[in-house]
């Protein structure tokens, strides 16, 4: 998906996630300067959420956005680089 995808609602973000990763802390910094709140499935407290990353996305690197677009489709972003600036893109 590009940045110029239609701007998404943030009930369609879940953010996949551990607490103590130095990466999900970026995105999690990101998200508050934005005042940006996604749900957010902690794969490490909820393992049935590392389990459906996996299914889902391929693999259980966090973190990892899952965007659930309009037309059906399931999006999971992995590298909180990747992550943050889609979030300030759309949310900026
Ligand atoms: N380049 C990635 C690195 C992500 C990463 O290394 N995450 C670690 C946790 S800090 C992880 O999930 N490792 C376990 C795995 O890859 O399955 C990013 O910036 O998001």
């Amino acid at each position: 998906m590009s940045n110029n995808a239609p701007h998404p609602a943030p009930e369609q973000l879940a953010l996949y996630q551990s607490d103590y990763c130095p990466f999900c802390v970026q995105v999690r910094i990101a998200m508050q300067e934005l005042g940006l709140e996604l749900e957010i499935r902690d794969t490490t407290r909820q393992p049935e959420h590392r389990r459906e990353l996996i299914a889902g996305g391929g693999r259980g690197t966090v973190p990892c956005l899952r965007i659930d677009h309009t037309d059906g489709d399931t999006e999971w972003m992995y590298e909180s680089a990747d992550i943050i600036d889609y979030l300030r893109t759309h949310f900026g």
